[in-house]
């Protein structure tokens, strides 16, 4: 499955903790979006898709939430609760994040802009684009 992940640079002292991500070195893309999910409710669950082509790193800059990834074949469960980590999903990785912490925000940096059309929201269809 396409996923790992990535150590950023931490600069930690007294003063508190700098974490730097840069592109083409611990982001393994060009960042052309980012957004942000916070607030999420108790029990809520987002993505219930798989992309086509885009690449994303998540981080859990705050608070922590649990991401289940599957290539169709194997599945895979990380808790993100470290800032200093980012999580890279290549495309074709089907992915849900749950248990979301009433403080979580989950930083995604993405290699392209949105498009609805990049989207497989149906899991049957994704297993069968998986086999073309
Ligand atoms: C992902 C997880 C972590 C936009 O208009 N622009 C955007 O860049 C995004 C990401 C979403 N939207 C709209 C589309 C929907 O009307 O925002 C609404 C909620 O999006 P969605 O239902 O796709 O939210 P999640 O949390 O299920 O998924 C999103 C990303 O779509 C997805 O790529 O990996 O966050």
């Amino acid at each position: 499955m396409d996923i790992r992940l990535i150590d950023f640079q931490s600069h930690d002292d007294e003063r508190g903790c700098l974490v730097v991500a840069e592109t083409q070195k611990e982001i393994p893309f060009d960042i052309k979006r980012l957004y942000y999910i916070y607030d999420v409710g108790k029990e809520k669950e987002r993505g219930f898709h798989s992309h086509k082509h885009l690449e994303q790193v998540y981080i859990g800059i705050h608070g922590s939430m649990k991401v289940t990834l599957s290539d169709g074949t194997e599945k895979k469960e990380i808790i993100l609760d470290n800032p200093k980590q980012g999580l890279y999903i290549g495309h074709d990785v089907w992915r849900t994040i749950t248990d979301f912490s009433s403080d979580a925000v989950l930083l995604v940096a993405a290699s392209e802009h949105y498009d609805e059309n990049d989207y497989i929201r149906s899991y049957d269809e994704f297993v069968a684009s998986l086999n073309k």
